[in-house]
C-alpha cells in the first residue's frame, strides 16, 4: 500500500469531519490581500508556501527577546537562543521520525542538503568508474551537484527513465543498478510533475545491492507524512520555506554511521573540537556539519511551523490536499486547449499544464492580472521539459489553505487566456 493510500484509508473522511479551510486561512495573514484589485489566489506553494502567524510570532519573539548567537555564550540570551534552536531540531526529529537528533543537520534548504552529501560523502567515497543513479524528473539541485562530482572523479551519471504519464520505469532502474553503483539520489515528489515516486521500493532495491539512497524531500515534506526509519533512506532533505517556515531553514537527515564517516562540508566556527596550525579535529554530530553562525531565527521558525502542522492534523491536511488536487485536475483538464503535463496515478499538490498556442509566460502574466499566482517556466527541471518537448509549463501548486473556489477562479482565468489568444 502506498503512503497516500494508507492516509486515505486510515484518516477520517472529510465528509465526516469537514476541513474548515476558512478557519485555516485566518492563520495566514498574507492571504488576506488583494492583487491587481482581485483577492490573492496563491497557487505557487511548490516554490514557497506561506507562513502562518504563529511562525511569524515565534520568529519575532526570538528577534525581540532572545536574539543572540548559539552554542558560544554562557550568558542568558545565548542560552535561550541555543535552547530554542536545539528545541527546533528535536521537533524536526519527531516530524521525520529520525532515531536521534544528531542525525538532523540544519541547512539552508534542500539544495544545500544535497550539496552537503555531495561534498561530504561523494567526494570521499565516489571514485573513477563509479556510477550514481538519479531519475529523469529531478530538480537541478539533484542533478548538477552529481554532474560536478562525476566530472571531478571520472564517475558516470545514470538516469532512471519515465513514461509519458511522468512515472519512473522501475524495470529500467533494476537494469541500471550494478556493482559500480555507489549512490542513488531521487526526489520523493517531482516539483514539475507532482508525481509521488515509490521511494520505499527504490530504496529497498538499492539496499539489496548495498547502495545508499538520498531522497530529495523538498516537495514531499510539505504534502505527505514522512518517516525516515520506515523508508529506511540513508539521507533525506527538506526546505523549510516550502513547508510554512521562513527561507533559510532546512534539514538534511543522514544515518549516524554515514554522517560519522563523512568529511565535513564547510570549515569554520562551531564545527571543530580543537584547532592548531598543524591540525584540526572536528566536533561530533550534528555540529561537524554546521560551520559558522546558522540561520537561527529561520530554524526556530521551522520548529514553530512543525508545531503548527501538528496542531492542524497532518494526515487530514494531506487528505484535503488530495481532494483539492483531484478537483483541480478534473476542472482544468476539461478546458479545451489545455493539456496537463504529468498525469501519474499518485500525485501531490502540483498541476502543470500548457495551453495550445500560448506561451506559459503569457499564461502566468495574464493570471497575475487576475490576482492568481502560479509559476511559469521550466521549474528548474529542464530535462523534464525536454522529455515532454515543451519550453515551459504553467504550474499551479496547492496547499491545505487553498479552496475549490480558488480552483474555479483559476479555471475562469485560463478560459480568459484562451479567449484573448483565440
Ligand atoms: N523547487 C520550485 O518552484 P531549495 O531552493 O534549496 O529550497 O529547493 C531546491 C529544490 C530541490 N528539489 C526539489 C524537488 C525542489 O522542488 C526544489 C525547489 C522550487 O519548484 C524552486 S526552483
Amino acid at each position: 500500500m502506498s503512503a497516500i493510500e494508507k492516509i486515505l484509508l486510515e484518516t477520517p473522511g472529510l465528509e465526516d469531519e469537514p476541513w474548515d479551510v476558512e478557519r485555516i486561512r485566518e492563520d495566514f495573514p498574507v492571504l488576506k490581500q488583494t492583487v491587481n484589485g482581485k483577492p490573492l489566489v496563491y497557487l505557487d506553494n511548490a516554490a514557497s508556501s506561506q507562513v502562518p502567524q504563529v511562525v511569524i510570532d515565534r520568529g519575532s519573539k526570538y528577534l525581540r527577546e532572545e536574539h543572540s548567537n548559539i552554542h558560544r555564550g554562557v550568558h542568558y540570551l545565548s542560552q535561550r537562543a541555543t535552547t530554542a534552536y536545539e528545541g527546533a531540531r528535536e521537533k524536526v526529529r519527531r516530524f521525520i521520525n529520525a532515531r536521534d537528533v544528531r542525525e538532523c543537520i540544519f541547512v539552508r534548504g534542500a539544495t544545500e542538503g544535497i550539496n552537503l552529501v555531495m561534498h561530504g560523502y561523494g567526494r570521499k567515497f565516489i571514485k573513477e568508474g563509479d556510477e550514481i543513479i538519479i531519475s529523469a524528473m529531478e530538480h537541478h539541485a539533484n542533478i548538477v551537484p552529481w554532474q560536478m562530482l562525476c566530472e571531478e572523479k571520472g564517475a558516470r551519471l545514470r538516469v532512471i527513465p519515465m513514461n509519458e504519464a511522468g512515472e519512473l520505469l522501475l524495470d529500467e532502474y533494476d537494469a541500471l543498478l550494478n556493482e559500480r553503483t555507489k549512490l542513488v539520489a531521487v526526489n520523493h515528489v517531482s516539483n514539475a510533475l507532482g508525481t509521488i515516486n515509490p521511494v520505499k521500493e527504490i530504496i529497498a532495491r538499492a539496499h539489496k545491492m548495498g547502495v545508499p539512497v538520498l531522497i530529495d524531500g523538498a516537495q514531499s515534506a510539505p504534502h505527505l507524512t514522512v518517516d525516515v526509519q520506515d523508508l529506511d533512506c540513508d539521507f533525506y532533505t527538506l526546505s523549510g520555506h516550502k513547508m510554512f517556515a521562513p527561507t533559510g531553514s532546512g534539514v538534511i537527515y543522514g544515518k549516524t554511521e554515514l554522517l560519522e564517516k563523512m568529511n565535513p562540508f564547510q570549515g569554520g566556527g562551531d564545527m571543530i573540537r580543537t584547532v592548531t596550525f598543524e591540525k584540526t579535529t572536528y566536533a561530533g554530530l550534528p555540529n561537524k556539519f554546521e560551520a559558522g553562525t546558522p540561520a537561527i531565527a529561520s530554524q526556530i521558525g521551522l520548529g514553530a511551523a512543525i508545531d503548527y502542522l501538528n496542531s492542524i492534523g497532518r494526515e487530514r491536511a494531506v487528505r484535503y490536499e488530495q481532494e483539492l488536487l483531484r478537483y483541480a485536475t478534473e476542472r482544468i483538464s476539461a478546458i479545451e486547449g489545455v493539456t496537463l503535463i504529468g498525469t501519474a496515478r499518485e500525485k501531490a499538490s502540483v498541476l502543470s499544464f500548457i495551453i495550445e498556442n500560448v506561451h506559459p509566460h503569457d499564461v502566468g502574466t495574464i493570471l497575475d492580472q487576475e490576482g492568481i499566482a502560479v509559476r511559469a517556466g521550466h521549474h528548474c527541471a529542464q530535462p523534464v521539459m525536454q522529455f515532454f518537448k515543451v519550453p515551459a509549463t504553467a504550474r499551479a501548486s496547492f496547499a491545505f489553505y487553498n479552496t475549490k473556489e480558488e480552483v474555479d477562479a483559476l479555471a475562469h482565468a485560463i478560459e480568459k487566456v484562451i479567449e484573448v489568444f483565440s
